[in-house]
């Protein structure tokens, strides 16, 4: 079909300059239908795949790859490549297809032929830890470009610190779904407002998406969006290698961050499928195949590169040998200290955390404090940024409610990215992406603060951080009805147990200032999962007074109260509900029920406790009852079908929080009588 005018269209050639551009053009293009050609075969073989994105964005992917990128494929972990992102996850041929061709030594032919299967590193979407560079997941559209906002804040702030050692860029191929998701709008704003220049986003406009022409459903002009929120914008050819590396080459030196606009065409090469969404996301079938290899001029069998093509793309993978070294020598050439600093830092390892935390331990101790968690959680914080200075904190614009920002805290701005703290807006799904990029760049815990209620506006990225392992720290702050007046528009009732059901992802809910302290603890020594600190609005008491070594929440839940003798009763209850259970407590010994409080602020790590340990935090007792202030759901893994549970059952309500605990039941007289009830002696 016309509409797709191919690069390697033979014109004829007259001078030497147009000849030596011809043999460069043809050079590009055998190597662009390198990847098509890999992309519709692993995609037929696999009877499954996306073939449109990777066929459409060969071309922009081999100037990327040959001409800019900054990356070595023998050591895919190096601190200073430049970050590559391929947010429009369905495209993983294409990506795949890059880290065979460059020479990626896991990426084998071998596993181009087995995309999609159980055991392979060529999994339906990208996934991080699972394939060597792969800088991020994606798959969920909008994810990978908001990570790479993230990764461009982890670049600027590290070079801030450490100078020439970190010098690198972050290039992202985002598709028409990656910008009509609304995270984007958050990731492009922040992205402009902090300058971020080293960040260089192809956008592949190939105007088609699985409903059919974008046209039916979005009429947005991308460059003048991008232009408004701060970026520099253009649009060019993404079929025509020259126009694209110019473009690139431009980008290089911006002082924004940079949009390209690349008009391509989708499925570039299949004879009828090109230019329509057919091509997007199934196997282009065997006629159309061969036709495309026609059209093409690729006559070599599946998944076979011809010699001289592959030597091409591995000279092109050779490229920043030269650069990995400079680098290496650079860092030979630093001062000790910097150089081991910098070395822990991307190791991630948290030498003085203990220190810091027993420091907060024992001062709470000497002066019991009765404040409400999230004041708890700025007083831990005194003593972790100065012992960690790679935690880098936030608030999604609720800085003075999250409590994220200790006193000597700096704001990161586009005039100095020195600073510790972000002010990522009122953008909560962004934040959480850019948190989750900038724990993959490595070399920063990132944590901020939002509330509870808002958890849900965080979760598609919270879930990844979970899928991927990394270590995100996210304060999430009025956790309770107990945050009253506000009501139950910000009253979260079912978060908890919707938080609790992602898996690897730690939920903490501290009972007072000591198991708020303990809780950051475990939630930063967690190398490889992200945390959730649920922390209250409302004062609360401090039921640990002294000082003592060991963390106690280690086991996900303790006796924090004993009975006296065998108890008849054990409440479970977390975060400012245990002071409930422990006045509960009392009322019952009043009656010679023997009862035992046991603090739960972290389900995850009792339920992955070893048998024995978890059988005897739980213990024996006939009554067991659960309280906090929300939904049961989940709460049956320790108090059992039968046990009584003392929470919320609808949503909450706008009033002072006394009233509201009252009103909806979850007081110390109600948790008494529901184990009397339950007992038989109510
Ligand atoms: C958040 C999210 N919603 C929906 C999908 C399913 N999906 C995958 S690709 C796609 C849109 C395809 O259009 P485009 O992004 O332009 O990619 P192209 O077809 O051009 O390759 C959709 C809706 C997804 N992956 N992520
Ligand atoms: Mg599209």
């Amino acid at each position: 079909m016309s509409a797709i005018a191919s690069p390697t269209a033979a014109v004829v050639p007259t001078t030497c300059h147009e000849q030596a551009a011809a043999i460069q053009a043809v050079a590009h293009a055998s190597m662009a239908n390198a990847i098509r050609a890999l992309a519709m075969d692993a995609v037929e073989q696999a009877k499954s795949g996306h073939p449109g994105l990777p066929m459409g964005a060969a071309d922009v992917a081999t100037v990327l790859f040959t001409k800019f990128l900054k990356f070595d494929p023998a050591d895919p972990a190096w601190p200073d490549r430049d970050r590559f992102v391929l947010s429009a996850g369905h495209g993983s041929m294409l990506i795949y297809a890059l880290l065979y061709l460059t020479g990626y030594p896991a990426m084998t032919i071998d596993q181009i032929k087995r995309f999609r299967q159980l055991g392979s590193i060529t999994a339906g979407h990208p996934e991080y830890g699972h394939t060597p560079g792969i800088e991020t997941t994606t798959g969920p559209l909008g994810q990978g470009l908001a990570n790479a906002v993230g990764m461009a804040i982890a670049e600027r702030h590290l070079a801030a610190e450490f100078g020439g050692i970190v010098d690198h860029k972050t290039y992202v191929l985002a598709s028409d779904g990656d910008l009509m998701e609304g995270i984007s709008q958050e990731a492009i704003a922040l992205a402009g407002h902090l300058k971020l220049s080293r960040l260089i986003v192809l956008f592949d406009d190939n105007g088609i998406s699985i409903d059919g022409a974008l046209s039916l459903a979005d009429s947005v002009d991308q460059v003048k969006r991008f232009e408004a929120a701060g970026w520099a914008a253009s649009r060019v050819d993404g079929h025509d290698p020259q126009a694209l590396a110019a473009a690139l080459e431009k980008a290089q030196s911006a002082d924004r961050p940079v949009l390209i606009a690349c008009k391509t065409t989708i499925g570039f090469g299949a004879p009828t499928k090109a230019g329509k969404s057919s091509s997007h996301g199934s196997p282009l079938g065997a006629d159309e195949i061969k036709g495309a290899r026609e059209k093409l001029g690729w006559s070599h069998a599946p998944f076979e590169i011809p010699p001289d093509i592959l030597a091409a793309w591995r000279k092109a993978g050779g490229r920043s040998k030269s650069a990995h070294a400079d680098w290496t020598k650079r860092m030979t050439t630093l001062d000790a200290g910097k150089r081991s600093e910098f070395e822990r830092r991307m190791k991630g390892d948290v030498p003085k955390l203990s220190e810091a935390i027993a420091a907060v331990k024992q001062s709470l101790a000497a002066t019991p404090k009765e404040i409400a968690t999230r004041t708890a959680c700025e007083f831990a914080l005194e003593s972790l940024i100065p012992a960690l200075p790679e935690m880098v904190g936030g608030s999604a614009d609720l800085t003075g409610s999250n409590n994220t920002r200790t006193k000597s805290m700096k704001a990161i701005s586009a005039s100095d990215y020195s600073g510790r703290f972000i002010h990522y807006g009122v953008r909560e799904h962004g934040m959480a992406a850019a948190m989750n990029g900038m724990a993959l760049h490595g070399g920063i815990i990132p944590y901020s603060g939002t509330f509870l209620v808002f958890s849900d506006y965080c979760r598609p990225a919270i879930r990844l951080a979970a899928l991927m392992g990394k270590r995100v720290i996210h304060i999430m702050t009025h956790d309770s009805i107990g945050l009253g007046e506000d009501g139950p528009t910000h009253q979260p009732v079912e978060h908890l147990a919707a938080l609790r059901a992602i898996p690897n992802l730690l939920v903490f809910r501290p009972c007072d200032a000591v198991e708020t302290a303990e809780c950051w603890q475990l939630a930063l020594e967690a190398k490889d999962r992200p945390s959730v600190l649920a922390l209250t609005r409302q004062n609360l008491p401090q039921l640990s007074q002294n000082f003592l070594e060991t963390n106690r929440c280690a086991a996900g839940a303790y006796e924090i109260a004993a009975a006296d003798g065998k108890a008849e009763v054990s409440i479970f209850a977390t975060g400012s509900e245990v002071a409930i259970a422990v006045e509960a407590k009392k009322m019952l010994a009043a009656k010679d029920i023997a009862t035992r409080v046991v603090s739960a602020p972290c389900f995850e790590l009792l339920l992955e406790a070893p048998e024995t340990a978890r059988r005897a935090v739980i213990g024996d007792a006939n009554v067991k009852v659960g309280v906090e202030a929300a939904i049961r759901q989940g709460w049956d893994a320790i108090i059992g079908s039968d046990g009584v549970f003392v929470g919320m059952t609808s949503f909450g309500a706008s009033a002072p929080y006394k009233d509201l605990y009252k009103h909806f039941g979850i007081t110390p007289e109600a948790v008494a009588d529901a184990a009397l009830r339950k007992l038989g002696k109510a």
